[in-house]
């Protein structure tokens, strides 16, 4: 029996990645750059054994059906091939999340799963074929790899689109991210799905491509000289670029729900209060507030006065995949 247990973070884009050049490798149309944060993981653990007839995938504990299951196979199938093993494999995955509101991520399991299979089958995959490999199952999950800031090279082909660490001297050090939780519970069109249709008919996408580029060219300078107003102010306008080429899509859609709405205007008016904080959104109602960690304790008595405390969750940067050792 060959096993690897892994874990990996999430992460939050600031610059978003929104829409694919090919689809089936996950070869995004923009480069992207993210925050890797603490307070929200996967654990997984995967057992290739010859005992088993078939792939099982519990999550959370619970067994999953054979829709999920033929998702992780099939990424499993990639690491399968580089090792040339055709044994089936159990997977076990965790997801910790602060509370049960719809934010455990695919960036995370899918790094996690990533650097499980790789210790199992003892590929010895670099961080940077890891990012490869992890960015086939989802092409946020490629970031999960690194700690800090994260930049995705968009690349041209399967071989040159992956992430690398971004240097900032330990800047991200000085961050927080405030979840605002709002479980609006309407129905959700996928990032995969809205990102397709935002690509195949929004007349604003165009635009997005030029705007994201000169986005990440300024966001990384605002990293280097450690400029926390320049960084929020480019992640905020970022995200609101994104969430527009939306709305010009046919049919039109939005993730954003009149919490959302509310969230960001509470937000701008702490800010004109004079204290600095920033939001960004992805594929769904939640806003992500990014603020100076000094600031958190005030940032979030301002956010309490508008949203129940089990609504704000407060993150730092975090790590990059990690391997747990197994009891024998
Ligand atoms: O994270 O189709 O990775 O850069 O979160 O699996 O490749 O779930 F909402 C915006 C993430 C998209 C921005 O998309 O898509 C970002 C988003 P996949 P993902």
């Amino acid at each position: 029996m060959l096993k690897g247990k892994a874990r990996a973070h999430t992460n939050i884009a600031l610059i978003k990645y929104w829409g694919k050049e090919d689809e089936q490798l996950i070869i995004p149309n923009n480069s992207s750059l993210s925050l890797t944060l603490d307070a929200f993981y996967t654990e997984t653990e995967i057992y290739f054994d010859e005992a088993l007839t078939a792939d099982i995938f519990y999550l959370d504990g619970q067994l999953q059906d054979e829709k999920a299951t033929q998702k992780v196979s099939r990424f499993i199938d990639l690491f399968r091939q580089q090792a040339n093993c055709s044994l089936f494999a159990k997977i076990q995955s965790t997801n910790h999340v602060p509370t049960a509101a719809g934010l455990a991520s695919s960036a995370s399991g899918l790094a996690a799963l990533a650097a499980a299979c790789n210790q199992a089958l003892q590929l010895n995959l670099s961080k940077q074929d890891l990012s490869r490999f992890a960015r086939k199952g989802s092409g946020s999950a490629c970031r999960s790899i690194y700690g800090g800031f994260v930049e995705w090279q968009k690349g041209t082909d399967d071989q040159s689109s992956y992430a690398i660490s971004v240097d900032s001297q330990h800047f991200e050090d000085d961050l927080a991210m405030i979840f605002i939780v709002l479980n609006d519970q309407q129905k959700e069109i996928s990032s995969r799905e809205g990102m397709k249709r935002t690509v195949e008919t929004s007349s604003f996408y165009p635009t997005w491509l030029t705007e994201a580029q000169k986005d990440l060219v300024a966001i990384k300078e605002a990293i280097h000289q450690k400029d926390f107003i320049r960084l929020g102010e480019i992640t905020e306008a970022n995200g609101l670029k994104m969430h527009a080429t939306t709305l010009a899509a046919v049919p039109p859609f939005t993730y954003w729900s009149d919490q959302s709405l509310k969230a960001m205007q509470v937000i701008r008016k702490i800010r004109k209060d004079g204290r600095p904080c920033y939001f960004t959104m992805d594929a769904g109602p939640n806003v992500k507030v990014l603020c100076q960690k000094e600031q958190v304790s005030q940032i979030k008595e301002r956010l309490a006065e508008h949203f129940a405390p089990e609504q704000l969750i407060v993150a730092y940067a975090g790590k990059g995949i990690e391997l747990i050792e197994m009891d024998v």
